[in-house]
């Protein structure tokens, strides 16, 4: 079988260190090995309102942040979820395939909605199934992603297996999740025990792709911290969460390991480290920002980027989306 790596971000915000550290740079490490499909996963966004302007630019916004990240639209296909019906017509499938106790114990459901539940989107309750057809629409077998969307993952292993038992056929594979790295579960600059997040209120909880040096020193500087000083190593770091999320940005940062930082800056207090940061941070993005920028003022290639992505994505999935409807009994 062909190893097909399949990943995407949502286009509902400002993309963040976040999504750099847990999933572009990764997919960027993959392409030489795998057939890998980036997606811009637009149908994911409006499973919370998004006004139709800003969802345009945000998809512009996130297929730029790809490409200035490293991915290349040459040899990895690169589009945006809703030119591929495909996506609609498999969710729906495993809508009638998954249960709904399996849905209940999704934990990120539950965190954004949060005590609104009744208020909340059906098309954010079924997410997953979506997620999940996102990945097996082309018998994806490897997707990398951060450590928040494991549990969707394994949700997504079972949908595939159900599949398979309920239709004795091994249609689907057993999808392999590639979490990697120190960057795969960045926190909120203001709260340690948050993650990273687009839709978090405060702008100083992250630093955005496409934030500025003196932009990204100002989030660094407010950035919550403690009294202490930095420990000799890394698991001294215990308890403290917003130094063990500076101290994994650093890290993640430089491809150094949490030990090699802490042995660095024994002893300093996080005036110091702030200012290392800083410099590391700006340093690793400032390339990213500004390759983003120039490609946003070229709409006309982002969109020919991607609609050339949706043609290809398309040719693979529809052959796969026939054998479903094979199997399951559709008539075509
Ligand atoms: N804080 C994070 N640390 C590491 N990885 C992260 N990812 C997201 N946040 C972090 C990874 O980025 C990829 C794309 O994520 P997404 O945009 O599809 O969805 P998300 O995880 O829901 O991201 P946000 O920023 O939290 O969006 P909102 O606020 O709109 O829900 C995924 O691989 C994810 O793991």
């Amino acid at each position: 079988m062909t190893k097909r790596v399949f990943s995407g971000a949502q286009p509902s915000g400002n993309m963040h260190l976040g999504n750099y550290l847990g999933a572009f740079r990764n997919w960027v490490k993959l392409q030489d090995d795998f057939e890998c499909i980036y997606c811009v996963v637009d149908m994911h966004a409006i499973t919370v309102w998004q006004d139709p302007a800003d969802l345009r630019a945000q998809v512009r916004e996130a297929a730029a942040a790809y490409i200035a990240a490293g991915v290349d639209p040459n040899k990895s296909i690169l589009f945006n979820q809703s030119r591929v019906a495909g996506h609609a017509e498999l969710a729906w499938i495993f809508n009638c395939v998954a249960r709904i106790g399996w849905l209940n114990r999704m934990t990120q459901f539950k965190d954004k909605a949060g005590k609104n539940r009744e208020k909340a989107s059906a098309g954010l309750y079924v997410y997953p199934n979506l997620m999940a057809a996102d990945i097996l629409l082309y018998k994806a077998t490897h997707v990398p992603v951060g450590e928040d969307q494991k549990q969707h993952l394994e949700l997504t292993r079972d949908i595939a297996q159900k599949f398979n038992n309920d239709y004795g056929i091994e249609l689907f594979p057993v999808v392999e999740p590639i979490i990697q790295g120190e960057g795969t579960r960045v926190m909120s600059l203001r709260d340690g025990t948050n993650k990273m997040s687009k839709s978090d209120p405060s702008e100083y909880s992250r630093i955005n792709l496409n934030d500025d040096a003196d932009t990204i020193a100002q989030k660094i500087r407010k950035a919550k911290t403690d009294a202490e000083l930095l420990p000799a190593k890394a698991d001294l770091l215990e308890g403290r969460p917003e130094a063990q999320n500076l101290v994994s940005i650093y890290a993640a940062l430089t491809d150094m390991s949490r030990d090699a930082v802490c042995a660095e800056y024994e002893g300093k207090g996080f005036g110091d480290f702030k200012k290392a940061l800083t410099d590391v941070a700006v340093t690793r993005l400032a390339p990213i920002t500004e390759e983003m920028a120039r490609l946003q003022k070229d709409e006309a290639y982002i969109d020919s980027v991607l609609r050339a992505g949706a043609e290809r994505a398309h040719a693979i999935a529809e052959p796969i989306l026939n054998e479903v409807k094979d199997a399951i009994g559709f008539m075509r």
